[in-house]
């Protein structure tokens, strides 16, 4: 097999897209910062399709790593190698796979090693938006109030020293900062995270942060920078060792950082860019006055039955996400959910049916070849949480409505946390959100519910007793025991 670079593009299999755009003629217009898996599933995907039609070669990307990580690490030594190539490997519902390179990202900045590097090319005329995927945890939120805390150390830090940043917002206020200075326009903010509002959580961050460095920079990022909202949709799973080898094997090349998907995909934008944009609604991208609608059913609908569905399956020894959504119990739990808890409070986008977009979800899950793990979805559930289930939740407790689904995937969430499935089996709950302090209140009732996860959720004493309640049956008998009582219970009318 050939190492995947631009010089071992002709050989490999015909089985194997790749793009047919002069890739040295194309110029970065937009700074990516965090180049996870679902960037190079999503946006560079959307990107490379549209760096086929003319008029478009100034939109490619740079992508930033901004975590000091080993994963982090792999990409700094593979980008250069695979000169910033990478196949990506699509999975339809009905069996069709799809392998292709991507080459719409063109530089990879790391900016722990360099973060003047990444200063210079967000300052520089040519990047007309800087995006991101930071994930729901790297908004550096507080979950009660939504404020951006400038008292996290790392904050602190960036305060401290603004000509070193570390984070998303230290970097695109500096950047910003500098183009001021300089007489260049500004750009275009642009979050792809599951965020509620993600464009108005991203402003009110960039402009607190502007706002304790230089009120006259927060005033003028105010006035001159936008920050579109986005929703972005594509089921991405991680790629293990052994899936890597999979899809290299598949391809005919060695790609030390294949990506896969699912081959559905959905991005809606709201069209409001203060230095041009890409003609993105030319790929599939749907640019709207309001994207608010869709976001709210994603995030409620999708993301949170993946949560509904993985801190149950996980603690029953299930695998995947479609282990778990054809367990008829978990079924009847994601369903219910989707149907009685969250589509009689959502208003559905114009032309959506909600009903039909649940399907189309349950679908999604079901597709046999993505493999998507429930540690996966599990994993990072502080932040999770907080956006996919509270606002649900909350509506539910305002309503007087039954909370009881609900209620037993935060027991579930506890049980999780305790990193043990109901046979005894020990994981490693990933939360990189969560300080030590933090894990440890989960394993104690007297503290659980005073964790920060917990803020975001209107809990009453009824409340945290059934949740309790329900996680020590959890004990006893088994997980799947009680969700079928659940949902025994439910279904006489109760
Ligand atoms: C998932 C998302 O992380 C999660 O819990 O729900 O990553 C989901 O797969 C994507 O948002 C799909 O677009």
């Amino acid at each position: 097999m050939i190492a995947l670079s631009t010089a071992t593009l002709p050989a490999l299999p015909s089985s194997v897209e790749t793009f047919s755009y002069d890739r040295d003629a194309l110029t970065a217009g937009i700074v990516h910062l965090s180049v996870g898996n679902f960037h190079r599933a999503h946006q560079l995907w959307y990107m490379d399709k549209l760096l086929h039609e003319p008029g478009n070669s100034h939109w490619a990307f740079c992508g930033v790593g901004l975590i000091d990580d080993a994963t982090e690490r792999l990409k700094l030594e593979a980008f250069p190698a695979q000169n910033d190539l990478y196949t990506l490997t699509r999975y339809a519902p009905d069996g069709k796979t799809r392998h292709q390179v991507i080459g719409s990202m063109i530089a990879y900045l790391f900016a722990p090693a360099d973060p003047e590097a990444v200063l210079t090319r967000i300052a520089a005329p040519a990047t007309r938006i800087v995006s991101m995927t930071i994930t729901e945890g790297g908004y550096n939120q507080d979950h009660a109030t939504g404020a951006y805390r400038l008292e996290a150390p790392l904050t602190q830090r960036e305060l401290a020293d603004p000509a070193r940043p570390e984070s998303a917002f230290g970097f695109i206020v500096e950047g910003l900062r500098r183009r001021r200075e300089a007489g260049i326009a500004p750009f275009t903010v642009l979050s792809c995270d599951n965020l509620r509002d993600n464009g108005v959580v991203t402003r009110r961050s960039v402009l607190t942060h502007a706002e304790a460095l230089d009120p006259d920079l927060a005033a003028w990022i105010a006035q001159e920078v936008s920050f579109p909202s986005s929703m972005v949709d594509r089921i991405t799973p991680a790629v293990l060792k052994e899936d890597a080898e999979r899809v290299n094997a598949e391809c005919g090349v060695i790609d030390q950082l294949p990506v896969i998907s699912e081959e559905f995909a959905q991005w809606v934008i709201e069209d409001h860019f203060v230095n041009g944009r890409p003609e993105l609604e030319k790929v599939g991208a749907q640019l709207v006055p309001d994207v608010h609608p869709y976001e709210l059913a994603k995030v409620r609908m999708l993301n949170a039955s993946h949560s509904m569905l993985a801190y149950p399956g996980q603690l029953a020894g299930l695998d995947t996400v479609r282990d778990a959504i054809t367990d008829p119990g978990i079924h009847a739990l994601v369903d219910r959910f989707m149907t009685l808890d969250v589509i009689p409070h959502l208003t559905a986008p114009a032309g959506m049916s909600l009903p039909d977009y649940r399907d189309l979800i349950v679908a999604r899950f079901s597709n046999p070849a993505v493999g998507d793990r429930l540690a996966r979805i599990t994993g990072d559930g502080g932040s999770k949480l907080p956006v996919f289930l509270a606002p649900t939740w909350n509506v539910l407790v305002e309503k007087g409505a039954d909370i009881q689904r609900i209620a037993l995937v935060l027991a579930c969430f506890i049980r999780y946390l305790h990193g043990r499935t109901d046979a005894g089996a020990r994981f490693e709950p990933f939360e990189p959100a969560m300080g030590d302090a933090q894990r440890e209140r989960a394993l104690s009732w007297e503290s659980v519910f005073s964790m920060t996860v917990f803020e975001s959720f209107s809990l009453s004493e009824a409340h945290r007793s059934l949740i309790r309640e329900m996680a020590e049956r959890m004990e006893q008998k088994g997980t799947p025991a009680v969700l079928a009582e659940l949902l025994a219970a439910t279904d006489s009318g109760n």
